[in-house]
C-alpha cells in the first residue's frame, strides 16, 4: 500500500539551532520510517529577506549536510532545493489568484517580519504563505511536521486546498499539521529572552544554541540563560518561562519526562539544572557534529543528493501541476 506523503521545509538562512531540531527535525526522523517524505531547503522563502548569494549557496550545502547528519537518509527521503523545482513558483501564482488579501494581512509572521525589516517590506514577505501552500499541495501531502509558529500558515494551505477542490474538483489532499506540544519542543524559547521564540535570524547568538556550537560555547550559553528570582525548578510556561524552557531542552536531550525531571531536581539549584542541561545538549549534538563534518567535506556527494532529489521531486510536482492547469482551463 502507498504510504502517506509528508512534506516539510526549512529556510537556509542563519544557522540551524536546537529549536529547529526539537520543533521540526526530530519529528522528521521519527516519521521518516512511516511516511513517504520530502524535505526541502526553501531557498525561495529565504530570499524574502536579503541574502548574500555566495553565502546562501554555501549555507544551503551546510543545511543538506546537517539534515543528513541528524539522520535524514536520502535513500529513504527526497531532499531537494525549492528553487530546483520551478513548479513551486508556478503553482504559487495559480493559488495567489485564489488567496484573499485579508487572509495574508492577518499572518503574524508577516507582521513580525515587516516590523523587523522596515527597509525591505517586499511583496515576497506578504505572499510567503502562498508559496508555502504551493510547496505542500504540489505533492498531495498528508502530513506537515513543523513548529508551533507555522500553525497559521498551515491553516491557509488547508483552506486553499478545500477552496480549489470545491471550485475545480478534487485536486489536492488536505494537509494535516504535526506540531509537538510546547513541552515536547514545539516552541523552544530564546535563552536570554525566554518570552520570544528561539530564532536563527536573531542578531544575538547568545539567544540560541546552534547545532554546530562547540561544547564550551554551549555550556556558556546555557549558564547565561535567563531564569527567574525564586529557586524552584518547576514547569510553568507563564510564570517561569526560562526554567520551563531549560526543562524542555533537558527533557528533549535526555528523553526523560518533565515530571520526572521536576522530582529529580526538587531542592536543587538553577546552577545544577543549567550544568546538566548544557551537558545533555553537548552529548546530543556531539555525534551529529562529527557526522556533519564528515559529510560536509564531500561537496560533490551533497550536490549529487540535491540533484537526485530535485529530479524525483519534479516528476511528482509536474504531475499535480498539470492536473491543476487542466482543471482551470489553462492550455
Ligand atoms: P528565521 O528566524 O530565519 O525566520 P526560523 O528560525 O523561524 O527562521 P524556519 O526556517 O522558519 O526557522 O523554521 C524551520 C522549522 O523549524 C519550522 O518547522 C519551524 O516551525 C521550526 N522552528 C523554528 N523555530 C523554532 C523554535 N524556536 N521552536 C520550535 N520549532 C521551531
Ligand atoms: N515557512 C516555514 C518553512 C516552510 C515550510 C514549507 C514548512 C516553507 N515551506 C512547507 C513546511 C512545509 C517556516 O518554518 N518558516
Amino acid at each position: 500500500m502507498a504510504r502517506d506523503i509528508l512534506f516539510s521545509g526549512i529556510q537556509p538562512s542563519g544557522q540551524l539551532n536546537i529549536g529547529h531540531y526539537f520543533g521540526a527535525v526530530k519529528n522528521w526522523l521519527r516519521m521518516q520510517e512511516d511516511f513517504d517524505c520530502l524535505f526541502s531547503l526553501v531557498n525561495l522563502h529565504a530570499i524574502t529577506v536579503r541574502q548574500a548569494p555566495a553565502e546562501l549557496k554555501k549555507r544551503s550545502l551546510d543545511f543538506v549536510a546537517a539534515y543528513m547528519a541528524c539522520g535524514i537518509d536520502p535513500e529513504k527521503s527526497v531532499i531537494f532545493a525549492q528553487s530546483d523545482v520551478p513548479e513551486h513558483s508556478e503553482l504559487m501564482w495559480l493559488l495567489s489568484c485564489h488567496t484573499y488579501m485579508g487572509e495574508l494581512e492577518r499572518m503574524t509572521q508577516y507582521k513580525d517580519k515587516i516590523a523587523k525589516h522596515t527597509d525591505n517590506i517586499n511583496l515576497g514577505l506578504f505572499s510567503y504563505p502562498v508559496l508555502m501552500a504551493a510547496d505542500i499541495l504540489l505533492y498531495q501531502t498528508k502530513a506537515v511536521p513543523v513548529g508551533a509558529d507555522q500553525k497559521q500558515h498551515l491553516e491557509l494551505a488547508r483552506d486553499l486546498a478545500n477552496r480549489m477542490n470545491n471550485a475545480y474538483g478534487q485536486l489536492f489532499t488536505v494537509p494535516e499539521p504535526y506540531i509537538p506540544s510546547t513541552e515536547a519542543g514545539g516552541r523552544i524559547m530564546s535563552l536570554l529572552e525566554p518570552e520570544k521564540k528561539m530564532s536563527k535570524s536573531d542578531e544575538n547568538a547568545g539567544n540560541y544554541i546552534a547545532l554546530l556550537d562547540d561544547p564550551k560555547t554551549i555550556l556558556k550559553k546555557v549558564k547565561r540563560a535567563v531564569t527567574d528570582t525564586d529557586t524552584i525548578i518547576r514547569y510553568d510556561r507563564d510564570n517561569k518561562p526560562g526554567v520551563s524552557n531549560l526543562l524542555t531542552l533537558l527533557s528533549g536531550a535526555t528523553g526523560k519526562a518533565i515530571s520526572e525531571l521536576e522530582s529529580e531536581y526538587d531542592g536543587k539549584g538553577y546552577g545544577h539544572l543549567k550544568t546538566d542541561t548544557g551537558e545533555a545538549i553537548v552529548a546530543l549534538l556531539a555525534p551529529i557534529q562529527a557526522e556533519f563534518h564528515r559529510l560536509r567535506d564531500n561537496e560533490a556527494e551533497l550536490m549529487q543528493v540535491m540533484k537526485q532529489g530535485a529530479c524525483k521531486a519534479r516528476e511528482r510536482a509536474s504531475h499535480t501541476l498539470k492536473q491543476v492547469k487542466k482543471a482551470m482551463g489553462l492550455m
